[in-house]
């Protein structure tokens, strides 16, 4: 059986060895903690990668990609069918661990397993669907078309909150492109990445594939931008913050590497004159609490036409004093505990900065006192050019912004530095239509009737200005991890020139 280089171990409670190959344990490895952010409680050491791990693991994923690229899409796709199957049979298990993890509710922990297996599901369709065009010579007996190719190594940059599955869109996709992954998740769900790591690569080793998954656990932030600055790393995708996505951005680009940026967000839904609340409140319920307003497509904004505020409130204020805090592995919860102390932190500070400028404070707001690191969802009065509402807090503050008419809410939802997800409710096709026109949403996402979070894997997920621009998971997003090759095939006995030149 193939080894595969991984750069860390567990503590004694795991000993983190994958049965698909080495885990790395070093005696010197630096150590860092992960805990369970409902209760605050460690729940495990890691050991990271050093600098010599980073060496090995660069070194081997070489290896198994120049093996991978010789095996035919279709098989490659095989492969990735059998980690499907594998990631079915653990479901449960990877969702609690989520849960435990990243204090997402069970629902949403299996959910995010759901996305994975979904996009493995997708990507074993697209093995067999690596399209290239064929178009018509200029030349007499010349044949022109174009074929794509692996790019080779694909480093991929995860953040806490999906702590499973925005890997699975890149690794499965660039798996069947025929690239291999090393895989870089936040310091923080260390243990969800290993989880996965294992079991894809038992399942790969299993089916006598190469080890084309590889995973560095690092908090190491000198280490993280020798990764970024890598040559060898032929494309970087990188999911978290626009501030550290920026610097990334800068710093690939500065040796003309490729990257892929899914960035903040600043999502708002338009509930128009014309909207059935029926489907809006449980839609905004949704995206401002669901992941305790953690995920880049969480609902920030809701530009509520002035004849709607009053109802919308009063039943959001209600529905939000049934929202049920807490254990996130309980039944019936539905919002579980933020990341971390800092994210309490900053939730705080927001709400003290809005309610200095003046906000009306609907309802929630504060920390709850128990352990862990659990909010009170809020719901603010607030402006759309409020500092605090242009930027992106991760955790769950819902600003309340009344709009005069359609044109003043859809130049107030384009009217903020991201541009990934936003959505419309309205029983009026005139003006869905044209909030989906060239004049409407300038979002990478523009949904109707449904809130801005939780997108299916079919289509490009991504978005644009601020959010970076990068599209991932289903509809052509794989050409961003393979490289595309014009090829002009002479099959005549002459040499004609293209543009008709004579060069004799
Ligand atoms: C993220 O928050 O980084 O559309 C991704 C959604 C999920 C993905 C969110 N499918 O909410």
């Amino acid at each position: 059986m193939r080894r595969l280089p991984v750069s860390l171990g567990l503590d004694r409670r795991n000993p983190g060895v994958s049965s698909a190959g080495a885990w790395h344990r070093g005696g010197r490895a630096p150590r860092f903690t992960t805990e369970n952010p409902a209760t605050g409680r460690v729940l495990g050491e890691v050991l990271g990668a050093t600098a010599r791990d980073y060496e090995e693991l660069v070194g081997a994923s070489w290896e198994a990609f120049l093996e991978w690229r010789e095996i035919p899409a279709p098989r490659r796709g095989e492969a990735v069918r059998r980690i499907a199957d594998a990631l079915r049979a653990h479901k449960d298990a990877l969702g609690t661990l989520v849960s435990l993890e990243a204090g997402k509710i069970k629902a949403e922990g299996d959910g995010e397993v759901q996305e994975m297996i979904d996009i493995a599901d997708f990507a074993v369709g697209l093995a067999r669907q690596l399209y290239g065009l064929t178009m018509p010579s200029e030349r007499p007996r010349h044949r022109l078309y174009e074929q794509w190719q692996p790019l080779g190594l694909v480093g991929i940059v995860t953040a806490f909150n999906f702590p499973m599955a925005v890997w699975s869109w890149n690794a499965f996709i660039a798996a069947v492109c025929g690239n291999a992954c090393i895989w870089k998740p936040s310091p923080k769900t260390p243990l969800c990445s290993i989880a996965v790591q294992a079991i894809c690569n038992e399942a790969l080793a299993d089916g006598g594939y190469p080890p084309v998954f590889s995973l560095l656990n690092t908090d190491d932030v000198a280490l993280a931008e020798r990764f970024v600055d890598d040559r060898r790393i032929d494309l970087l995708s990188f999911t978290g913050s626009t501030a550290v996505g920026r610097r990334v951005a800068q710093r690939v680009a500065g040796r003309l590497g490729r990257y892929l940026l899914e960035l903040g967000g600043n999502n708002a839904i338009i509930v128009d004159a014309r909207a059935n609340l029926d489907l809006a409140v449980p839609a905004i319920l949704f995206g401002a609490v669901g992941t305790a307003g953690q995920r880049c497509t969480s609902t920030r904004r809701l530009l509520v036409h002035h004849t709607r505020v009053k109802d919308l409130t009063r039943r959001l204020v209600a529905a939000y004093g049934q929202i049920r805090i807490g254990d996130p592995l309980k039944k019936g919860t539905l919002m579980g505990p933020l990341i971390d102390a800092a994210a309490v932190e900053r939730h705080l500070a927001t709400i003290d900065e809005l309610r200095q400028a003046g906000a009306k404070i609907l309802t929630g707001g504060g920390r709850l006192r128990r352990a862990g690191h659990f909010v009170e969802p809020a719901i603010v009065m607030a402006e759309n050019d409020w500092p605090a509402v242009q930027r992106e807090t991760f955790a769950p503050i819902l600003y309340v912004i009344p709009c005069r008419d359609l044109d003043e809410a859809i130049a107030r939802q384009n009217a903020v530095p991201q541009g990934l997800s936003s959505a419309i409710f309205t029983d009026r096709l005139q003006h869905a239509e044209r909030f989906l026109s060239a004049a409407g949403s300038d979002c990478g996402i523009a949904n109707v009737n449904i809130g801005t979070s939780g997108a299916e894997i079919g289509g490009a997920f991504g978005g644009e200005k601020d959010t970076g621009g990068g599209r991932e998971a289903g509809s052509d997003a794989w050409k961003a991890y393979m490289r595309r090759q014009t090829v002009t095939i002479n099959w005549g006995d002459a040499l004609p020139l293209a543009q008709g030149i004579d060069f004799s």
